[in-house]
């Protein structure tokens, strides 16, 4: 398939991250994969944000929000585009309330900030959005009506949205994939097995490091959860040669990994 000039889906300017709430020993799990040690988990927040940082983007870094455990993982709260941001409406009751705090932050970089009002539910995890279309899967936090309301917001903007599935008891949908440039996605194979990426190259992640397909393109990087090399080897070898690898493990007992744990967008005119 042809490539497109455009690298917007991936091409940054900005980032907004959130420093670890002392609250975040209380974040949401799957199960019970144990509490994570603030200290570490700080340490490898820092070193996430410095490769974000050492890619020419202007990093923000907010104050932790005590009463939001996984506010950390500010991706679940909004989805920003390069015409504008709209504030999610995050499916876990404890989370409902990020959205609007971030809303107020993205005002400072947007003249236009919509807002999911519901009754449907959407989270950011749940939204890829590639070169030329936002894939957003349904799973326990994003539901069609949710899904619906964000293709009635960024119709106006020429963006089609497609709905797609997110495999049973995952998280997010990408939790098992993410964008590795124009055309290529990074996935687990049960999600490629679905047949959503039709059209798009798919790098499968290696049998066992499932947990490997959160990462995250920004700019000229691959950011991706120290512990993988099966994947970072076929991901070299693929020609992806700027990989940086960043320690997980705490965000990963309350299910996080790369992309959660940023808003990556270039707003208009800054
Ligand atoms: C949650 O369950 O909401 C958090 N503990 C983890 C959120 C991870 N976010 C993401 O995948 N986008």
């Amino acid at each position: 398939m042809e490539k497109t000039v455009s690298a917007r889906s991936y091409t940054s300017t900005h980032a907004i991250t959130r420093r670890l709430s002392v609250t975040i020993t209380q974040g949401l799990q799957s199960a019970d994969h144990g509490t994570p040690i603030l200290e570490l988990f700080e340490r490898h927040h820092a070193d996430y944000v410095a490769a974000l940082e050492s890619t020419g983007a202007r990093v923000t870094t907010l104050e932790p929000l005590d009463d939001f455990p996984d506010s950390t993982f500010v991706e679940d709260a909004a989805l920003c585009l390069p015409e504008g941001a709209i504030a999610m409406r995050p499916g876990a009751p404890s989370r409902l309330g990020e959205a609007a705090v971030m809303s107020e932050t993205l005002k400072t970089f947007y003249d236009q900030v919509l807002t999911i009002n519901g009754p449907g539910f959407i989270d950011g995890g749940d939204v890829l959005v590639t070169e030329r279309e936002i894939l957003v899967g349904t799973s326990a936090r994003t539901d069609s009506a949710g899904i619906n309301e964000l293709r009635s917001l960024v119709d106006r903007w020429g963006y089609s949205v497609r709905e797609l599935q997110t495999p049973e008891g995952v998280l997010h949908f990408k939790t098992d994939c993410s964008l590795l440039d124009e055309n290529t996605i990074l996935s687990t194979k049960r999600l490629a097995q679905s047949g959503c990426f039709e059209g798009y190259d798919v790098i499968v992640v290696a049998e066992g490091e499932e947990a490997c397909a959160n990462s995250i393109r920004f700019n000229d990087l691959i950011l991706m959860p120290e512990g993988f090399p099966k994947t970072e080897e076929i991901l070299r070898q693929a020609g992806y040669k700027n990989i940086r690898r960043i320690g997980n493990t705490e965000a990963a007992k309350l299910d996080g990994g790369m992309s959660c744990l940023s808003l990556r967008f270039s707003p208009p005119g800054r």
